[in-house]
């Protein structure tokens, strides 16, 4: 059979000028799963194909001759997923499967644009699935206890840009934040063996990739073993230009595991401070305090890391000084980026279940949940006041003047993407500025109108 695995995107990231930003802000990646589901199906004998739309507009009529499309779904993507999915059933006849973080949430919405929903990571059912052995329209997949029985991620599938290869080491994460959805979709926790991993380096060293990311949910979770991964990376000559990874605080206080992170290129880490107010860290069961935050500023410094430090906006104890205090805090250690996540009860998390509960829900067109629109009503400030917030922690954080700072401390590239984001921050004010005037239903002009009610 031949089947084509489509990774929607939603409006407002296949804009041009959204795609000019997306190339600023790191290289192209592709998510694994529809990879390795298709890995799974080519030495099953099927034809697979694999396209995301992040990047390159899609000529769906050149898809006419598949037999099956399987759509990935998250929740900004869900509604341009369903739109996908009606186009293929309704216009072109075709058989659609929807899985992925959303659809695995929210299955009964997914099944009414699909023939059949997979929950949960898609591995061991989706050969039946396709070959029509499993049936039922909702299918629920239980999770793989041991990784290594997995293919790797066939990127040679993979029909649009990609300059980045990204390795998921393990699935979930040992924690459980009240706000994160992927310890909820990928869980428990689960570790792959070392030496698959170097396999699949291998494999991405010999095909030409010059860029490779550490994708797991938090790479640092086992010291030990990052360690051992670091140093056989090193050994076995398998260190990429640079590497991106996700980490946590707690990782500052292991120096042996600064140096070989350091050493093995991995010298770009999104790490979520989140708030510098203890009482909202302990609010989302962050099991972190300050000292952690201020200990991993320095340590990272010291051993040129760049840190993204990432903040989530609207936390329930968090004034807007408090927000304030956090984007000051990042700026004053430095910080290579911030990331301000505005905070988003995606489905599936407990967040979730308690706003809507407290009846505190404002939009449920899943388009604006992708952490840069406030889609519920915080305690301390008003929804337009922390849409203003976001806006104004861009601004404070990407000034004209740090870039120059910054080119001092990570050199002329790094300068010319802070250039870049300070005007995504002055284009983000003119943008929600201008949406919040017309009267055509979007979530700016509903927040701003709710203001001007009180
Ligand atoms: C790599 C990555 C990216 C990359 C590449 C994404 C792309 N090309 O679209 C980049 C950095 C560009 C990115 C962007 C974004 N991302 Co992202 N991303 C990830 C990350 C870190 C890894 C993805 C991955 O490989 N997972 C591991 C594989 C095994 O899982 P999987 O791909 O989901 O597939 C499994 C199942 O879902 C299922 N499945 C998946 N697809 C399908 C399809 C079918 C037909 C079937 C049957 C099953 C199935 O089976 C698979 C195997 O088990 C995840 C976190 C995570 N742990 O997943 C976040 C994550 C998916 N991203 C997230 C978000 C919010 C975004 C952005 C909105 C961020 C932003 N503000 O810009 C954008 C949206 C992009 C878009 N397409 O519109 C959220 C989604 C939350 C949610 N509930 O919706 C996540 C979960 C991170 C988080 N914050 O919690 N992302
Ligand atoms: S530490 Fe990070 S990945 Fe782990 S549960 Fe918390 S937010 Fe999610």
């Amino acid at each position: 059979m031949i089947i084509k695995f489509i990774v929607p995107a939603s409006d407002i990231r296949r804009n041009f000028l959204y795609r000019a930003g997306g190339s600023i802000y790191g290289h192209m990646n592709s998510i694994t799963g529809p990879l390795i589901l298709g890995s799974i199906l080519k030495n099953a004998g099927h034809d697979v194909e694999v396209y995301e739309e992040l990047y390159k507009n899609l000529d769906f009529r050149k898809f006419d001759d598949a037999d099956v499309i399987g759509i990935s779904t998250m929740s900004s993507s869900s509604k341009r997923a369903y739109e996908i999915a009606d186009m293929f059933r309704n216009k072109m006849g075709k058989r659609v499967i929807i899985g992925g973080i959303h659809a695995s949430a929210l299955p009964e919405e997914a099944l009414k644009h699909a023939d059949q929903v997979i929950v949960g990571e898609g591995e061991r059912v989706i050969k039946d699935v396709i070959e029509g052995n499993i049936t039922e329209k909702i299918v629920y997949s239980a999770y793989i206890e041991n990784l290594d029985e997995i293919p790797i991620p066939d990127y040679t599938l993979l029909k649009t840009p990609c300059k980045a290869a990204n390795i998921l080491s393990t699935r979930g994460c040992p924690y459980s934040c009240s706000f994160c959805s992927t310890t909820r979709m990928f869980f428990p926790y689960r570790e792959r063996s070392v030496d698959s991993i170097i396999k699949e380096m291998e494999i991405y060293k010999k095909s030409g990739f010059k860029y490779m990311n550490f994708e797991d949910d938090n790479f640092t979770a086992n010291k030990e073993r990052s360690k051992e991964i670091l140093r056989k990376m090193i050994s076995n000559n398998l260190v990429f230009k640079e590497t991106f990874f996700f980490g946590r605080t707690d990782m500052a206080s292991d120096d042996e595991l600064l140096q070989l992170l350091s050493d093995a290129h991995l010298r770009r880490v999104l790490i979520g401070i989140e708030s510098l107010n203890q009482e909202s860290l302990d609010s989302i069961n962050k099991k972190q305090n300050i000292r952690d935050i201020e200990l991993c500023g320095e340590k990272l410094k010291k051993y040129k890391i760049k840190l993204i430090a990432s903040l989530v906006l609207g936390l329930d104890p968090d004034s807007k000084e408090d927000i304030r205090k956090s984007v000051e805090f990042c700026k004053s250690i430095d910080a290579y980026q911030l990331q301000p996540a505005v905070l988003t009860p995606f489905p599936g998390t407990p967040i979730y279940e308690q706003y809507l509960k407290e009846n505190r829900m404002i939009v449920q067109d899943w388009s604006y949940y992708d952490m840069t629109n406030v889609t519920f009503i915080p305690k301390k400030m008003s929804p337009w006041e922390l849409q203003e917030e976001f806006i104004h922690s861009l601004k404070h954080f990407y000034t004209f003047k740090s870039a120059f700072k910054i080119l001092t401390l990570f050199g002329f590239n790094a300068c010319i993407r802070r250039l870049g984001l300070w005007l995504v921050g002055i284009s983000a004010e003119l943008f929600f500025g201008s949406e919040a005037k017309k009267e055509n239903g979007n979530i700016y002009n509903i927040l701003k109108k709710r203001d001007s009610s009180k």
